[in-house]
């Protein structure tokens, strides 16, 4: 099989066994609950607010490397890009955070570095996103040093980060020396949402994660980025390459909003170097969406910033675009998120991705051969 029709996963977490020792070790929220249940060990994951049932139940898909390979397996998965799950390093205090994103970045990398070999390749079947320790009162120099020690370390790929940044957002200015090590790295930032939005928003009938899973996790997301764009973050570091979970939220369906909001508000109109869709062309997008219309429109839009490279939109035909916009999705999975209720071979979140890759109207076989594994192989440089 050529390497270029390889299935690669680029959204999948994993809870490396320190985290999950740090997290047995906690009393508050986040926290893995340990109890046993008919004499046999019950362990509970609480990560998110009002989790129901006392926490949802993990196992060793959640940290052994073993389960990932059989996941992978299982569904055809040829190598995955491996995340740190939320909520990171964010409730820690910075020298903690320091000291531990140091350490689960080696950790990774040895996950990685001992999984199997991919079969007649020299590349093995898992890579990693590191961590930074973006937590309030942490110094610039810590985390230039983790950058450094992450560009360093051959199976990390890029890092993965949440929307706080140090405190202030993904906005703050604080943040441009790490924006310039990171494009500078060449270091691939997947940028993925934890906190949701206001849970007021979801009001008082027991929806269980639906809503904040479904709405609040691609809306923190839409804000976060749409407040990188604002601040020209991508005006001053054009190569930086940012990967956003969840097909990047609402952004894509808000952007020609976001542009005429910028043209009619004086404090911003001239603020931007380009019009405010000519940014999402810039970006990547997981295809981690479910329905091949969603896939779709994604691409298109995408593919429409190319009509503002001028600052003047001009016509592409509808094929074309769609083309385009497909080189900038990327096939992901969430595990071992988004379990099946009931015991089956293989997962519903991960069949009905694959079959919604597959079903996008006017996605041929390289298109979708691209969001399938090429577009990834060619993001992290792995050819
Ligand atoms: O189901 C969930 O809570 C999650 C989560 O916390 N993080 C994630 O990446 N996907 C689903």
């Amino acid at each position: 099989m050529a390497l270029a029709s390889k299935l690669i996963d680029i959204h999948t977490h994993v809870y490396l066994p320190r985290y999950c020792s740090l997290l047995r070790s906690r009393t508050s929220v986040p926290r893995i609950l340990t109890s046993t249940r008919d004499g046999k060990p019950d362990d509970r994951l609480l990560i998110l607010d009002h989790e129901p049932s006392g926490g949802r139940p993990v196992g060793p898909q959640y940290w052994d490397r073993d389960e990932k390979i059989k996941f992978m397996d299982r569904h055809g998965i040829d190598l995955s890009v491996v995340s740190s799950a939320n909520p990171w390093l964010d409730f820690l205090s910075a020298p903690e955070a320091k000291t531990l994103a140091l350490e689960l970045n080696e950790d990774l990398e040895q996950y990685c570095s001992e999984s199997p070999q991919l079969s007649s390749s020299s590349l093995k079947r898992l890579y990693g996103f590191g961590l930074l320790p973006l937590v309030p009162g942490i110094s610039t120099s810590s985390l230039l040093e983790t950058i450094d020690q992450i560009s360093k370390l051959s199976y990390l790929k890029g890092i993965i980060m949440g929307s706080r940044g140090i405190g202030k957002g993904l906005d703050d200015e604080a943040l441009d020396p790490v924006w310039a090590a990171l494009e500078k790295a060449g270091l691939v930032v997947f940028l993925h949402p934890h906190y949701g939005v206001d849970e007021k928003a979801w009001g008082d009938k027991d929806n269980g994660h639906v809503l904040p899973l479904a709405l609040g996790f691609p809306f923190e997301t839409t804000i976060a980025t749409t407040r990188l764009i604002l601040a020209g973050v991508f005006d001053r570091f054009p190569s930086l390459r940012l990967l956003l979970a969840h097909s990047g939220g609402a952004l894509p369906q808000l952007s020609s909003r976001l542009a005429s909001c910028i043209d009619h508000d004086p404090v911003v109109a001239s603020r931007l170097k380009h019009d405010a869709r000519w940014y999402l062309g810039k970006l990547y997008f997981d295809a981690v969406a479910y329905g091949p219309e969603e896939l779709g429109f994604v691409a298109d839009v995408v593919a429409r910033s190319e009509r503002f490279e001028s600052g003047r939109p001009a016509n592409m035909p509808p094929t074309v675009a769609r083309t385009l916009g497909s080189k900038r999705m990327l096939f992901g999975t969430d595990h071992p998120f988004f379990p099946p209720l009931q015991s089956t071979e293989k997962w519903k979140s991960v069949v009905e991705n694959l079959q919604a890759i597959d079903s996008v109207a006017g996605w041929g076989q390289a298109e979708k051969e691209g969001v399938r594994g090429g577009n990834a192989l060619s993001l992290f440089n792995l050819i």
